[in-house]
């Protein structure tokens, strides 16, 4: 079985997170350490720790990632643009290893990144 995480417990609701959408395949909550005005992380219910470790059978779950994070930011009115990151392993700085897309918005994102 693949080690697990925090984000499998909220997933449970053994612990609480402020979720602001839920489907059968994802599940999305507000960042405990935003970076921005708005910070919310979308993560697969199926434990996938880092984007590494996803297989050809992950095609549509990845897909429905991007569709759901896409349908969050017009929920939050980010009509003026977002940020969509996944960070991949120590050097990119993962630091929960579950799979997960932060959506960042509100304000005006720096490039290049830190
Ligand atoms: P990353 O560095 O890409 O692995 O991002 C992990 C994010 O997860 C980080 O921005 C903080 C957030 N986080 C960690 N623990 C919790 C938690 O217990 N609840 C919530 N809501 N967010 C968490």
């Amino acid at each position: 079985m693949r080690e697990e995480t925090i984000f499998s417990q909220i997933i449970r609701k053994e612990i609480p997170a402020d979720v602001v959408y839920e489907d059968d395949q994802c599940l999305a909550f507000r960042d405990i350490n935003p970076q921005a005005p708005t910070h919310i992380l979308v993560i697969p219910k199926k434990t996938i720790p880092t984007l590494g470790d996803v297989v050809p059978e992950d095609k549509e779950l990845l897909g429905h990632l991007l569709l759901i994070v896409k349908d969050i930011a017009k929920q939050f009115g980010l009509d003026n643009g977002y940020r969509i990151v996944i960070n991949a392993g120590f050097d990119g700085g993962q630091t929960v290893f579950h799979l997960h897309l932060h959506l960042l918005g509100g304000r005006q994102m720096q490039w290049p990144p830190g």
